[in-house]
């Protein structure tokens, strides 16, 4: 526990030096930095809550995995637990991807969200090209789930161990589960998890239950019902996929309901998608919807985990499966927190303002760092402005020397550099960003300079 809570320290210490160098910044419209916010971890924690992020185990290095373990204090694998990714082939497991999300846990003090045992995607086709007889069905979810259940036991702290159960009307959806072993396989399948790590929060999951509906009513019935019966369940996770717009009024309503029946609640896989483009006027409207959703968790005690459906807009499954829509998540695909980053944060108590708007900037990272080379990045974003071509100059403190960029021309003189746009990116609109990036030679120190954005 000691030597964990030892790395995340460090970890938050090298966070907080990448986060100096993001700071240096310059916006054109008002001089602000962001550097020193509180994490949504540590203001979560300040209000009982676990912030969660859906995460890709791939790609839990550089500045994903910075921002993953330095802002979230829960983390839930996308696709590496489903039932396909890691039992591709009958009796041949492949964990790699889960172990390494519950390790980069383990190391940065964070809790796993198992997802998902139960579930009618995504499963492996051999066993949904398979014939099975009831029995065999019921014999091959009880081992699925001992196996998978058993194997990360005492790593997990809860499980959505059913997912998406029901119909929009509230009758249960017909599935390779509920047609072959009927509506007891929730009942059957939470009892086995139970025996396999009696520790873990067991979960029941669903998508348009957020608000009071006929599809929450039936979550709510079977959820009362399954207690009466002694059924281990231990929570409800509401996913909330939702539309710019459309937070339910019910929320919280929804939420209390769930929770005075004893059980926890937890919002699971939270992402707000827009029409593309986004702009500024969206993107403030995205902020409030996030606020909302968080706040309603806040009102509610048993409310206990609020977790969005990946945090960067470059790790979001909303683009690819709803065309023209996107931009759903709290950060944009250069890792800028965006206004809704803010909301969250806001709702949680923090008090930093957000980003003003009509402005553009220039944020200056170190990407990956060797004994004399280092490569760096530039974005440059705008929110309630825009460009149609761009200047971004610096001086550097301690001899550094770039040797090649891309994305932007870029010459330097002694310490003074300068950095143009290409023919082709300098146009940067409202709520959208162009990067460039460079190698460059250091050697003793490599502080961060301050860009000018000119
Ligand atoms: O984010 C997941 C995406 O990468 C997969 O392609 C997709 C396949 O169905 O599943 C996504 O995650 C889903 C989650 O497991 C359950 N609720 C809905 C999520 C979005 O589809």
């Amino acid at each position: 526990m000691r030597s964990s809570r030892t790395l995340r320290l460090k970890t938050r210490l090298t966070t907080l030096v990448t986060g100096v160098a993001a700071a240096a910044a310059l916006l054109l419209a008002a001089p602000a930095s962001h550097a020193a916010d509180t994490p949504l971890r540590d203001l979560g924690a300040a209000k009982g809550k676990i912030v969660g992020t859906a995460v890709t185990g791939s790609k839990l290095t550089g500045t994903y995995g910075d921002v993953a373990a330095a802002q979230f204090s829960s983390l839930t694998p996308g696709n590496a637990m489903k039932w396909g990714s890691v039992e591709p082939a009958r009796g041949a497991f492949d964990w790699a991807e889960a172990d390494r999300i519950v390790a980069f846990a383990q190391a940065h003090s964070q809790q796993v969200r198992g997802h998902t045992l139960v579930w009618h995607n995504q499963n492996p086709n051999w066993l949904t090209n398979g014939s099975w007889t009831p029995a065999q069905l019921g014999d091959l979810l009880q081992n699925h789930i001992a196996t998978e259940v058993g194997r990360y036991k005492g790593r997990i702290a809860a499980w959505d161990v059913v997912n998406e159960a029901f119909n929009e009307d509230g009758t249960y959806r017909p599935t390779l589960w509920y047609n072959g072993l009927g509506a007891d396989y929730i009942a059957n399948a939470l009892t086995w998890a139970r025996a396999a790590d009696p520790a873990a929060k067991l979960y029941i999951n669903d998508y348009n239950v957020e608000g009071v509906n006929a599809k929450s009513t039936a979550l709510y019935n079977l959820v009362r019902s399954l207690k009466q019966r002694g059924v281990p369940i231990d929570g409800v996770g509401l996913q909330a996929h939702l539309v710019l717009g459309q937070v339910p009024a019910t929320l919280q309503q929804n939420i209390q309901r769930f929770a005075d029946l004893g059980v926890d609640v937890a919002i699971t896989e939270l992402d707000i998608r827009m029409t593309l483009p986004s702009d500024g006027a969206k993107l403030d409207r995205q902020k409030a919807d996030y606020k909302a959703v968080t706040a309603a968790c806040v009102a509610v005690a048993r409310c206990v985990n609020l977790t969005v459906w990946g945090f960067t807009d470059s790790d979001s499954w909303v683009e690819g499966t709803f065309p023209g829509e996107g931009a759903a998540t709290p950060y944009d695909g250069n890792y800028a927190p965006k206004p809704a980053y803010y909301g969250i944060a806001e709702a949680l108590g923090g008090t930093t303002a957000p980003p003003p708007t009509g402005g553009c900037k220039a944020v200056y990272s170190v990407g990956s760092q060797w004994n004399t080379g280092f490569t760096g990045n530039v974005t440059i974003s705008c929110s309630g402005a825009s460009l149609s071509s761009w200047k971004a100059t610096w001086t550097y403190g301690a001899g550094q020397q770039i040797t090649q960029a891309w994305s932007a021309d870029c010459t330097q003189s002694g310490p003074a550099v300068t950095c143009a746009n290409a023919s082709y990116n300098g146009t940067v609109p409202d709520g959208g960003s162009v990067s460039f990036g460079f190698n460059a030679n250091w050697s003793g120190s490599n502080p961060a300079p301050t860009v000018t954005l000119g």
